[in-house]
C-alpha cells in the first residue's frame, strides 16, 4: 500500500514488454505464515522493445533471492523502486530464478495469495500476482506454466492448479504434492491455485467433438447438497457455446472452487474458477429465485470467458471492456436463451436494463465517468465498473442490433481466426465487425472513446395529404471529466410504428422495401430526419424498441400515448417503458409536491393502467412483475436537478400506497392466483409467478393493517423456500406487525449455520424503512457481524449506504458520518472493498447545499486520512 499520491498511468505510454515469457515453473511450499515461492522464467528479447531491462513487478513480496542465468544477483545487479525490479541485459534469451516469501495469513487485501477458513486461495486479476512474486505481470505476456504444490497432508489434502494433474504423491514428512500443468499460454492474471479441505461434485460430460471432458464444483464440506445448479448452469453454459457460437471447452477439465471471502463475484482463471460462495451455493432452502438465476450468469460470464478474455485476452488494462463488455454481452444472450420465452428474453432485458440506469447512467454522470476504454487510471481495480461491464455490453449488442445475428456470428468468427492466442484490443474487435461484414464502423469508434450518456431527442409529424411520416432525430451528449465537447455517435435507433387498432404498421423507409414491424434507425449526425412514405394514418412512434442503444431518448408522448403503447405495442421491453414513463412522470410530480409540501393525489389513468396490465392473464406473470414495479428512488434520482431523497421516498411510498389501496383486490387476486404449489423449481414459470405473487404481497404490506399483517405471517409460517420466506419476512420487517421481531428472530435462529443466508439478514434489515445509522451500528456489534468479509460488509454497510437512500441522506448528516468512518475502517483492512463504499457519495453535487455540505465534510475526512492508492482516487475525483 503506498500512502503517496500515485501517478495516473495512460493508455497513450504503452509500450511492448521488453521480453516474452515462454515458461513459467512455479514450486509453493504452502504455510499460512511464510510461504516459500520459486519460480523459474525463461525469457526471449521482443525486438519491438528499445528497452534493455527485464522489467518486473513486485507488491509487498520479499524477494529472498534472484538468479540469472544460474548466477545469483546482488543488489548492484538491479533496481529495485516502488515495486518495479530493473535488471539489465543484453542477451536475448535468459532464465531467471527467484525465490520469494509471502504471508497469506496476514493477507487481507484477498489479492495474491490468501487464507479463508483456513484454506489457500488466489486472486491475480487485474495485478495480483505481483504480490506471489516478481514477474512482468502484465496480461500482454503470455506464458506457459506447470506449478508444484507442496503442503501439509492432512491440513491440505487438496492442491488445485491451471490445467492437467500430471503427478500427485507423499513426500514422506507428513506432505504430499501435486504437479499441474496447464498446456495454454496464458497471461499471470489468469493463474490460480487453491489448497486445503474441500470435496466436489464432480461429472464427465462429451463434449460436441466427442471429447470427454471431467467437470467439478469444489466446495467446503457439508455444502455438496448445493452444488447441482451451478453444476447444471457449468453444463448448459458449455452446450450454449458450443450452439450459439461454435466454441468448445479446450480443457480435459474444468474446476469450480467456492471461497466465502472474495472481492468480486467470480474468476475466470483457466480450468480452475474461483467463485464467491454466494455465486455458487444453492438450495430451495438458502437461495431465492434472483440466487438461482445470479448463479446461472455467473457460471456462464466465467465459463464464456474461457474464449473471450483467455483464449483472446486483453494487450493491457485500458482494454478491459473487450472481454468484460463481450463476456456480460454473451452471458445476457445465454440467460435469455435459457429461458427461451419472447416475454422471458423481454424480462430478461428489462433486468439488464434496470441495471443501466440504476448504477451506470449515474457513473456516467459522476465525477468517476470514464469511457468504455478508459484512457488513464491510477488504480485499474477501481475500473472493474458498471461502465466496463454494462455499457460495455450494450456496445457490444449494438454491433448485433447493426449487423444482424449472422452478421455478428460472422465478426466472432472472424475475431477468433485473426486473434486466438493474442493480447488484442477493443479496436481489433471493432476491426473484425467490420471486415467480417463489410461494413464501415469507424464512427462507431467513439462508444468506446467518449464517456457520458447520450441524448436522442426525437420530433415527429405527420402529414396527411403526403402520406409520410417524419421523425427528427437529434443528438447530444453531456460533458464528463476530460471531455468537455462530444462529437457525434453512430446511434441504432429501433423503432416500429402502431396503427390505431395497435398494430404494427408495414414500415416503408424513403426509397427502401417495405418491412413490418421494426427498422433500424442509424443515426450518426447531430440532427437526421427519416422518412416513412404510404402512412395512411397519424400513426404512434415506438422509439428505441427492446432498448437498442444505452442513451435516453426523450419524445414528448402524451399520456394517452402512453397508455395505447403499454397496452398494444408489440416490443414487450417498449410495453414496459411506456409503463416506466407513465410512472416516472408521476413521481416526478409527486416529488415536486412533496417538496412544497403540497398535499399528494394519486392519479386514476396511471392506476387505470396497471389494473388492466395486473389482471391481464395473458401475459405472462414474471412480465406484469416488471410493469408494476415502480421506477427505483435512485433512477428518479438522476431525473432530478437537486436530488431530494426524502421527497422522492415520500412520493415513492404515497404512489405504492395508494395503489395499493386503489387495487387492494386486484392485487389479493394476483396473490391467489399466482402460488405455486409442490417441490420447488426455480424455472421461469414459477420464478415468474412467485415474483408477481410476492410483488402483490409488498402492495398489500403497504396498508400494514391486521389482514396484511396475517397474510405476509402466513406465508412466513409455511414457505417452503427462501424467494418466499424472505419477501414474507420483508414485508413483516417494513410494517408494524407484532410478530415482526419474532420472525426475524426466528430467521436467525433457524439459518445460523448458513453465512448466505445470515447475509440476507443484514442487508433486509439494513433497507428497512426504519433503519437508521444508529440502528446499523447496533447490528454492526452483532456477533454475526465481521467487517473483515466482504460479503458481511456488503450486506451491512453498503445495503444501508447504497439501498436505503432516505435514511442514508438523513438531514443532520449522520449517515455521512458513518459512511466517512466506514470507509477509513474497511479501507486499511481490503482498499478494493474500502473504494467500492467510497464511491457512494460520488453523486454529491447533485443534492442540495445542505446536504452537499455534509457530504463535501466526510469526503474531506476521508480524503485527509490515511489511505490507499485504490481509495485515494476515488475521493480525489470526487472532489475534483
Ligand atoms: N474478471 C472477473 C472479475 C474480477 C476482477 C477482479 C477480481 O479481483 C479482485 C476478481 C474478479 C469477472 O469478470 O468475472
Ligand atoms: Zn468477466
Amino acid at each position: 500500500m503506498r500512502t503517496d499520491t500515485s501517478p495516473a498511468i495512460y493508455r497513450k505510454d504503452y509500450t511492448p514488454p521488453s521480453y516474452w515469457v515462454r515458461t513459467v515453473h512455479m514450486g509453493f511450499d504452502l504455510d499460512p505464515s511464510a510461504t516459500r515461492v520459486a519460480t523459474r522464467i525463461t525469457l526471449e528479447r521482443n525486438f519491438d522493445s528499445t528497452e534493455k531491462a527485464v522489467v518486473l513487478y513486485g507488491d509487498e513480496v520479499e524477494l529472498v533471492q534472484i538468479h540469472l542465468n544460474g548466477k545469483a544477483l546482488s543488489k548492484r545487479d538491479y533496481a529495485l523502486k516502488d515495486g518495479v525490479l530493473r535488471i539489465p541485459v543484453a542477451v536475448n534469451e535468459i532464465t531467471l530464478d527467484i525465490e520469494t516469501l509471502i504471508r497469506p495469513d496476514k493477507n487481507t487485501s484477498l489479492m495474491g495469495l490468501y487464507v479463508s477458513s483456513g484454506n489457500f486461495f488466489t486472486q491475480c486479476e487485474a495485478e495480483g500476482f505481483r504480490k506471489i512474486t516478481y514477474f512482468p505481470d502484465r496480461p500482454d505476456v503470455m506464458a506457459q506454466y506447470t506449478v508444484m504444490l507442496r503442503a501439509d497432508k492432512t491440513k491440505y489434502p487438496v492442491l488445485l492448479s491451471n490445467g492437467n494433474l500430471i503427478e500427485e504423491g507423499d513426500l514422506g514428512d507428513g506432505r504430499h504434492y501435486a504437479l499441474w500443468e496447464d498446456p495454454f499460454k496464458k497471461p499471470s492474471y489468469l493463474f490460480a491455485l487453491v489448497a486445503g479441505q474441500l470435496v466436489c461434485q464432480e461429472e464427465t460430460i462429451k463434449l460436441k467433438s466427442g471429447r470427454d471432458a471431467l467437470l467439478q464444483v469444489w466446495v467446503e464440506d457439508g455444502n455438496l447438497d448445493k452444488t447441482q445448479h451451478a453444476m447444471d448452469s457449468l453444463i448448459n453454459s458449455i452446450r450454449w457455446d458450443e450452439e450459439r457460437f461454435g466454441l468448445e471447452l479446450d480443457l480435459d477439465r474444468f474446476m469450480i472452487v467456492a471461497v466465502g471471502d472474495f472481492n468480486m463475484g467470480a474468476m475466470e482463471n483457466k480450468g480452475l474458477n474461483i467463485f464467491n460462495t454466494k455465486y455458487v451455493l444453492a438450495n430451495p432452502r438458502i437461495a431465492t429465485d434472483v440466487d438461482y438465476a445470479n448463479i446461472e450468469a455467473v457460471v456462464g460470464h466465467e465459463y464464456f470467458h474461457n474464449w473471450t478474455g483467455n483464449r483472446v485476452t486483453c494487450r493491457d488494462w485500458f482494454q478491459l471492456s473487450l472481454k468484460e463488455g463481450l463476456t456480460v454481452f454473451r452471458d445476457q444472450e445465454f440467460s435469455a436463451d435459457m429461458v427461451g420465452t419472447d416475454s422471458g428474453r423481454a424480462v430478461k432485458r428489462i433486468d439488464d436494463v434496470r441495471v443501466l440506469r440504476q448504477a451506470q447512467f449515474p457513473e456516467d454522470a459522476g465525477p468517476m465517468a470514464h469511457p468504455v476504454r478508459p484512457d488513464s487510471f491510477v488504480e485499474i481495480s477501481n475500473f472493474y465498473t458498471v461502465t466496463i461491464y454494462e455499457k460495455g455490453a450494450e456496445v457490444v449488442r449494438m454491433y448485433q442490433t447493426l449487423l444482424g445475428r449472422d452478421g455478428f456470428r460472422k465478426g466472432m468468427d472472424l475475431y477468433f481466426k485473426r486473434h486466438d492466442g493474442q493480447a488484442v484490443e477493443c479496436d481489433d474487435f471493432r476491426a473484425a465487425m467490420s471486415a467480417a461484414n463489410g461494413r464501415d464502423l469507424t464512427q462507431f469508434e467513439r462508444w468506446y472513446s467518449q464517456a457520458g450518456t447520450p441524448r436522442v431527442t426525437a420530433k415527429t409529424s405527420y402529414d396527411a395529404a403526403s402520406k409520410t411520416y417524419d421523425i427528427t432525430l437529434s443528438q447530444s451528449c453531456p460533458a464528463t471529466p476530460g471531455q468537455a465537447k462530444k462529437l457525434s455517435f453512430h446511434i441504432p435507433v429501433a423503432v416500429g410504428l402502431l396503427d390505431s387498432s395497435g398494430k404494427d404498421m408495414t414500415l416503408k423507409l424513403d426509397g427502401e422495401v417495405a418491412t413490418i414491424g421494426t427498422v433500424v434507425l442509424e443515426l450518426t449526425s447531430a440532427q437526421q430526419t427519416f422518412r416513412f412514405t404510404d402512412v395512411n394514418e397519424q400513426p404512434v412512434p415506438s422509439m428505441l424498441r427492446n432498448f437498442s442503444a444505452p442513451i435516453v431518448l426523450e419524445y414528448d408522448y402524451s399520456e394517452e400515448e402512453l397508455a395505447f403503447l403499454m397496452a398494444h405495442d408489440s416490443d414487450a421491453f417498449n410495453r414496459w417503458e411506456a409503463g416506466q414513463r407513465l410512472a416516472t412522470r408521476r413521481l416526478l410530480a409527486l416529488t415536486s409536491s412533496a417538496q412544497k409540501s403540497d398535499a399528494l393525489s394519486i392519479d386514476q389513468a396511471l392506476s387505470d393502467s396497471l389494473r388492466a396490465t395486473l389482471n391481464d392473464t395473458q401475459l405472462d406473470p414474471a412480465f406484469r412483475e416488471t410493469v408494476l414495479t415502480l421506477p427505483a428512488e435512485t433512477v428518479i434520482a438522476e431525473q432530478m436537478d437537486v436530488i431530494d431523497p426524502q421527497a422522492i421516498h415520500t412520493a415513492r411510498r404515497f404512489l405504492r400506497h395508494s395503489l395499493a389501496q386503489a387495487l387492494r383486490a386486484d392485487f389479493v387476486a394476483a396473490y391467489k392466483a399466482n402460488q405455486t404449489r409442490g417441490n420447488y423449481s426455480p424455472d421461469a414459470t414459477s420464478s415468474g409467478k412467485r415474483a408477481l405473487k410476492n410483488l402483490a404481497l409488498s402492495y398489500i404490506a403497504e396498508l400494514d393493517d391486521a389482514d396484511a399483517h396475517a397474510l405476509a405471517q402466513a406465508q412466513y409460517d409455511v414457505a417452503n423456500n427462501m424467494t418466499d420466506r424472505m419477501a414474507s419476512l420483508s414485508a413483516l420487517a417494513n410494517s408494524q406487525a407484532p410478530g415482526k421481531a419474532a420472525a426475524l428472530a426466528q430467521f436467525y435462529s433457524d439459518f445460523e449455520q448458513e453465512p448466505l443466508v445470515i447475509d440476507k439478514w443484514f442487508s433486509l434489515q439494513a433497507t428497512a424503512r426504519t433503519t437508521d445509522v444508529a440502528a446499523v451500528r447496533k447490528l454492526m456489534l452483532h456477533p454475526a457481524f465481521s467487517i473483515k468479509n466482504p460479503n458481511r460488509a456488503r450486506s451491512l454497510i453498503f445495503s444501508f449506504c447504497n439501498g436505503n437512500p432516505s435514511r442514508f441522506h438523513a438531514a443532520d448528516g449522520s449517515g455521512y458520518v458513518f459512511w466517512a468512518e466506514q470507509v477509513i475502517a474497511l479501507d486499511a483492512i481490503n482498499p478494493q472493498v474500502g473504494a467500492r463504499l467510497a464511491r457512494s457519495l460520488d453523486r454529491w453535487r447533485k443534492y442540495a447545499p445542505e446536504l452537499q455540505e455534509k457530504m463535501h465534510a466526510a469526503l474531506k475526512r476521508v480524503a485527509a486520512a490515511k489511505l490507499s492508492k485504490d481509495t485515494k482516487e476515488v475521493v480525489t475525483k470526487s472532489l475534483a
